[in-house]
């Protein structure tokens, strides 16, 4: 076989996932409530068919034979997410958890998947939520003390860490547009989120730091979403800017470069909205980047200028400066409701080539979620040819960008098999294998097949 789209030696190609979202056994083992868990017990009808947390895939009991079918599709790497409410429930290390997750890591070594452990993906512990969750700065000290809990738990095999998973979501989820706990709307606390989250993800690099491991890496994962203004109008163009300040800049840059950019400093510092800062954040912040980038790429953000002036009165958001512009003729996943524009993810691995010192990256996330694919079943399987053509049009883009230098390590898709997710529960599907939520029973999708031979030639 020819293989056309070769990738470079050693490629990571495999699939990720979030602990409250493949775990189930919500409560179970000594875990304590995190804020998905309190949310769904207190407003079910959020939920799409009212199905909560711990109605998942049972990763918690069958892993063992997920991590056989990981190889069986040539997986070398894998995300999964530690959840911190069952590792430390009530401030204390559960001996439970302990057990589960260095079963998990074992298993993937010993079959030669690498295990990418992310730290915190969405699921703040309720108890300390009730203090704040991010709005106070005292729980960026106890994140801490997990994180450092982790790192000696799982560090001598754990080889790739990350802080978050898009942080930028629970912002937005749960500070501006209602679609996470505590749901409030509030720009000046999510301005202050927002801030915690980056001083956290400083303090935790700074403690890893010193663990002086050589052979270890520690990232931050970020959704990022390309802007494109409607037109060449500098109207049009001042809008997607301000988009790109807020949505993508307002993480990456603090992240990558150590410091938050002056445009959106001065948005910000003219409406009001400077968070809280304490004496020596700003070396924190300089002093502590990330080594490797994980990029979760879905969908672009098309913007143009504002149609309406905006009410001088309205509070503060993101919003009043642009509108966002349907792009006459664009590709969708219906799904979804989100565009499919494959070359976004060329364009944001070439801005970080040419504006973020060509960090070290990979494709942390990208996937095509569809509703009721049972439909699609021919001969006892899910023939999804629309994720097979998602995946390889992104994969062109992707190999182009090998091609122009850009420094990009691996491709990840979302996510290894159908699991519950956040609002939508299991409306949509993203998986390389189904699951069955009565009999548990998982089944190769055409995806899984095909990457597997993409895994295996490296390219395809
Ligand atoms: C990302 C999250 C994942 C996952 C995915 C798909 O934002 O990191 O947790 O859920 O999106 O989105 P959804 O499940 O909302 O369709």
């Amino acid at each position: 076989m020819t293989v056309e789209y070769k990738f470079p030696a050693n490629f990571w190609w495999g699939s990720a996932t979030s602990a409250t979202q493949i775990e189930g056994a919500a409560e179970k083992d000594g875990k304590a409530k995190n804020i998905w868990d309190y949310w769904y017990e207190t407003e079910p009808n959020r939920f799409f068919d009212q199905v909560g947390p711990a109605r998942t895939s049972d990763f918690y009991q069958r892993y063992k034979e997920d991590i056989q079918l990981m190889k069986q599709i040539g997986h070398n790497s894998f995300r999964l997410s530690i959840s911190w409410s069952r590792l430390m429930p009530n401030g204390q290390m559960n001996e439970q958890a302990v057990e589960f997750y260095n079963g998990v890591i074992n298993e993937l070594i010993d079959n030669d998947i690498e295990p990418f452990v992310n730290l915190f993906h969405f699921d703040m512990p309720l108890a300390y939520q009730q203090f704040g969750g991010w709005e106070n700065r005292e729980v960026v000290d106890s994140y801490q003390s997990y994180a450092e809990m982790c790192f000696k738990l799982f560090g001598d095999r754990v080889k790739k860490w990350f802080t978050f998973n898009e942080p930028i979501v629970p912002v937005e989820g749960g500070y501006l547009y209602d679609f996470h706990y505590p749901n409030i709307v509030d720009a000046q606390k999510a301005v202050q989120v927002a801030y915690h989250t980056m001083i956290a993800n400083a303090k935790v690099i700074k403690a890893f730091r010193k663990l002086n491991d050589p052979h270890s890496q520690i990232g931050i994962i970020l959704n990022l979403t390309p802007s494109y203004p409607r037109s060449s109008n500098p109207t049009d163009l001042r809008a997607s800017k301000i988009a790109d300040l807020f949505f993508n800049r307002s993480f990456l840059d603090p992240a990558v470069l150590g410091e938050y950019p002056d445009e959106l400093i001065a948005i910000l510092k003219e409406h009001g909205q400077l968070p809280q800062t304490k004496q020596g954040d700003k070396e924190l912040l300089k002093n502590n980047t990330v080594d490797i980038l994980g990029i979760n790429y879905y969908q672009p953000r098309r913007v143009k200028a504002k149609e309406y002036l905006p009410n001088p009165y309205a509070p503060f958001m993101p919003d009043m400066f642009f509108d966002l512009y349907e792009m006459p003729g664009r590709k969708m996943n219906p799904h979804r409701g989100w565009e499919i524009y494959e070359k976004g993810i060329y364009d944001i691995l070439m801005n970080l080539k040419e504006n973020y010192g060509n960090i070290s990256s990979f494709i942390s996330e990208n996937g095509m979620g569809v509703q009721n694919e049972e439909r699609f079943i021919k001969e006892g399987q899910i023939q999804d040819e629309y994720r097979i053509e998602f995946i390889r049009e992104h994969l062109k883009w992707v190999h182009r960008a090998v091609q122009e230098k850009c420094n990009v390590k691996g491709y990840h898709l979302w996510t290894f098999m159908d699991n519950w997710s956040w609002m939508n529960a299991y409306k949509n599907r993203y998986g390389f294998y189904s699951v069955d939520l009565n009999t548990m029973e998982r089944k190769p999708k055409k995806s899984a097949e095909w990457f597997k031979e993409v895994s295996l030639n490296n390219g395809f």
